[in-house]
């Protein structure tokens, strides 16, 4: 058990380490002693504060102006240290840099603009469903999120069909780069001077699809809304941010209905019901556990001061469990009013894939809501060892017609 202390700067001090395996596999137990703890927590082995209540986590990433994202949304602060790669121009920028690349790419990503894509999606996922049918027993993140997921999103954004699984090589690297330089970060790199290439060359304007996503990044720049630059690192969000998080997201959201099929038997009854069942998922398991922001100035929060240029850790996980917030926090509920779950974040850095990701899950879960298929945990379980994203590594699942 770790320790905890009173710090020196006025917070409740704990020498937990939130990124061993041990807390990545068991999430919920500390984030719940941290929370009783207090509004913020000075981590003493990251020597920087953690907030794990909702209120404190929907302030941080409400002011940009003071909690910046232009020096990393991970611990490694880019004021100090050189970042891994080149960063977003989205996540890992402010405004004003930041505002003209959110609305071009935020309209590109809009619901409107992604309308098109809905019956092509239904086909896909009707032809995975035929093929669970047929064999059963399978492992549900492969079999399932990933052959979904890495089909339908990437055909969006104009990918050429082949072997895609570099784009789960390259979000793994990714989202584990928002954690500490530790193994579980030097273990995803491994494989980046093969990956990094592969991917900045399907970004390129002459490996899109014409018409898709990506092409509309560049059709942006001959309109003179973003610069030619810009374009590659925007098709590059798309590639580092949409895959690994929407494949999580449909593995927790397939976990979490199969582990309460009374919850499942609602959408069984109400395919309309797959969208609110995925916003209580993103609430309950959140794919995106955890980021960073770097403070500007000074700031006071929860009554403690928190100098300018350090970082600050958000927990999105255990806002979405604090008991301040929701009731029965801890359970899975797809009646509750989820609103205002911070499972994509909130303000000028939401999620701005949050619609073709929703669109993604709804389509799947729906077609199986529709087609009345029912699908249990066929075995033991096992989730992935990851700095920030939150899923399973193994999820053995079962699926059959059901009625
Ligand atoms: C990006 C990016 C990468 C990872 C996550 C993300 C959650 C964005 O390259 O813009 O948003």
């Amino acid at each position: 058990m770790a320790q905890d202390a009173a710090a020196p700067r006025g917070a409740p001090a704990s020498d937990i380490d939130p990124f061993t395996r041990e807390h990545i596999l068991d999430p919920y137990a500390w984030h719940h002693r941290l929370r009783e703890m207090g509004a913020l927590v000075w981590l003493t082995k990251y020597q920087c504060f953690f907030a794990p209540r909702y209120a404190e986590v929907h302030r941080i990433i409400s002011e940009y102006q003071t909690f910046s994202s232009a020096a990393g949304v991970g611990y490694t602060n880019f004021n100090k240290e050189k970042p891994w790669r080149q960063p977003s121009m989205l996540l890992e920028a402010d405004p004003p840099d930041h505002t003209k690349r959110r609305a071009v790419v935020g309209r590109i990503l809009s619901a409107p603009n992604l309308r098109g894509f809905r019956a092509g999606f239904e086909v896909e996922a009707n032809k995975l469903i035929d093929h669970l049918l047929e064999v059963g027993e399978v492992d549900a993140v492969p079999d399932v999120a990933q052959a979904f997921v890495l089909k339908v999103f990437p055909d969006a954004v104009g990918i050429a069909d082949g072997d895609r699984t570099n784009l789960i090589k390259y979000g793994t690297m990714v989202f584990n780069a928002f954690g500490p330089q530790n193994e579980i970060f030097d273990d995803s790199v491994r494989d980046l001077g093969e990956v990094g290439p592969w991917i900045m060359e399907r970004c390129q304007h002459k490996n899109l699809k014409p018409g898709r996503l990506g092409d509309q990044v560049y059709q942006a720049v001959a309109g003179g809304q973003i610069t030619a630059e810009e374009a590659p690192i925007l098709v590059r969000s798309f590639l580092s941010a949409g895959v690994d998080t929407t494949i999580y997201g449909a593995g927790n959201a397939l976990w979490s209905l199969a582990t309460n099929p009374a919850e499942w038997a609602k959408v069984k009854a109400n395919p309309a019901l797959a969208k609110p069942a995925f916003e209580e998922v993103l609430r309950y398991e959140s794919p995106f556990q955890t980021f960073f922001r770097t403070t500007i100035e000074d700031v006071e929060l929860a009554g403690i001061t928190i100098p300018g240029n350090e970082k600050v850790m958000v927990n999105m996980g255990s806002a979405n469990r604090d008991p301040r917030k929701w009731d029965r926090a801890d359970v899975f509920d797809i009646s509750r009013d989820v609103r205002g779950h911070v499972g994509l974040g909130y303000g000028i850095h939401a999620c701005i894939g949050q619609m073709i990701s929703r669109l993604e899950v709804d389509v799947l879960l729906s077609e199986l809501a529709r087609r009345k298929i029912d699908f249990e945990v066929s075995g033991p379980t096992q989730h992935i060892v990851h700095n920030t994203l939150r899923g399973f590594a193994k999820l053995p699942m079962r699926f059959k017609q059901g009625s």
